[in-house]
């Protein structure tokens, strides 16, 4: 894996709605915490969350997780895709139901656009179940591009979203 020698403070999204996700999500956490080249895990509650997408798909559960990493960013993403796939990740359908998903939301404050990837999160600023995990876990959080949590979150409901 590639590493830089500076710490950066990254946002991971996390979500399942298969297989008890409450339990993937906790797993999850417990597996970000012992990524190589990272440190000092923090996290959101957990949220349950209608789904966007697709009708007659379970609830979501939704979380957001800040750790510090001398991982690129791509090796970042390598590291994320190989938990999702420990955890045998289903993803039958686009937007469909699956076991679990994590998002890179934010990497320090860079935007990146590549085949792979793109920071920060393409949904991050519409999507209330990133939004709010986001806020509770970062309120003084500012994007990239200098915009504000309170400012985002005026533009988004919280409706469809609850604190567990
Ligand atoms: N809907 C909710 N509520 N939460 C998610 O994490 C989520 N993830 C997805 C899609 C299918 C878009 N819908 C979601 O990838």
């Amino acid at each position: 894996m590639s590493v830089s020698s500076e710490w950066i403070r990254c946002y991971i999204g996390l979500g399942s709605n298969l297989e008890n996700p409450v339990t993937q999500v906790a797993t999850a956490l417990l597996e970000l915490e012992r990524l190589p080249q990272c440190r000092n895990l923090e996290h959101s509650s957990l949220y349950r969350s209608d789904p966007v997408g697709p009708p007659g798909q379970p609830d979501y559960i939704n979380a957001v997780a800040s750790i510090e990493t001398t991982l690129e960013p791509l090796a970042l993403l390598d590291a994320l895709q190989s938990i999702e796939q420990e955890h045998q990740r289903v993803r039958i359908q686009h937007w469909g139901p699956r076991t679990l998903d994590l998002d890179l939301l934010l990497y320090g404050d860079q935007t990146i656009e590549c085949e792979r990837l793109t920071v920060p999160h393409a949904f991050l600023r519409e999507r209330n179940f990133v939004l709010y995990p986001l806020a509770e876990l970062s309120p003084e959080l500012s994007l990239p591009d200098g915009r504000s949590m309170d400012a985002l979150l005026k533009a988004c409901a919280i409706d469809t979203l609850e604190r567990i």
